[in-house]
C-alpha cells in the first residue's frame, strides 16, 4: 500500500469532484438466490476505445477518455509506474454505500490499482485473506492510494452522516 495525503492540492480536486459529479452515473445490479438486488453505490467508467472491462458479469466497454482526466491518467501512471488504460469510478452518496470484501484478481487485469478518492473521507480496509488481521486507513480528499487489487480489501459502511465520495480506481486491462 502506497498511500499520499494530499496528491491532488485542495483545489484541483474540488474542480475534479465537481466535474466528476455531474457524469452519466449508473445504478448496476446484481443477482442473489434469483433477486435482483442494486449494488450498494453508483458507478461510471471510462476506458481506451476497444477495451472492455468485464467482471462480476457485467461488461464495460471503453469509449475514450474525457479531456479533464487525460492529465490526471499521465501523472497516476507515472506515480504508479503503471500504463493505465482504463478508470472506474464508485460514487458512495451516504454512509449506507460501500464495497465488500473482495479481490481485483480478474485474468485480463494487472494488480496493480490507482486510487484517487474525492469528497468525504471513508475508510478503506485490507488484509491477507479471510480471518486475518485487517488494516485500515482513512482515505482523504484528493488522497492517492497504489495497491495490488490481490489482496482483500474493502470500503467501510459507516453510520456517521458523510458527504458524497467519488473514487477513481485507475487500471490497466489487457
Ligand atoms: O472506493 C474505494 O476506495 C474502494 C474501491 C475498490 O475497492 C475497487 O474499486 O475495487
Amino acid at each position: 500500500m502506497q498511500y499520499t495525503p494530499g496528491y491532488l492540492s485542495a483545489p484541483a480536486a474540488d474542480s475534479l469532484l465537481l466535474w466528476a459529479r455531474n457524469l452519466r452515473w449508473q445504478q448496476e445490479t446484481f443477482s442473489l438466490y434469483g433477486r435482483q438486488l442494486n449494488v450498494p453505490r453508483l458507478t461510471t467508467w471510462f476506458g481506451d476505445r476497444g477495451l472492455n472491462y468485464r467482471y462480476t458479469g457485467l461488461d464495460h466497454p471503453g469509449e475514450g477518455w474525457p479531456r479533464e482526466l487525460l492529465e490526471l491518467r499521465e501523472c497516476v501512471s507515472r506515480q504508479a509506474d503503471s500504463p493505465f488504460n482504463f478508470v472506474l469510478l464508485n460514487r458512495y452518496d451516504h454512509g449506507q454505500h460501500h464495497m465488500g470484501w473482495h479481490r481485483d484478481d480478474e485474468r485480463e487485469a494487472a494488480p496493480r490499482i490507482a486510487s484517487l478518492s474525492l469528497g468525504g473521507s471513508r475508510r478503506f480496509r485490507h488484509r491477507k485473506g479471510p480471518g486475518c488481521p485487517s488494516e485500515a486507513l482513512d482515505l482523504g480528499h484528493g488522497s492517492l492510494l497504489v495497491f495490488d487489487g490481490r489482496v482483500q480489501h474493502m470500503l467501510c459502511r459507516t453510520k456517521r452522516t458523510v458527504a458524497t465520495r467519488i473514487n477513481l480506481t485507475f487500471r490497466c486491462i489487457a
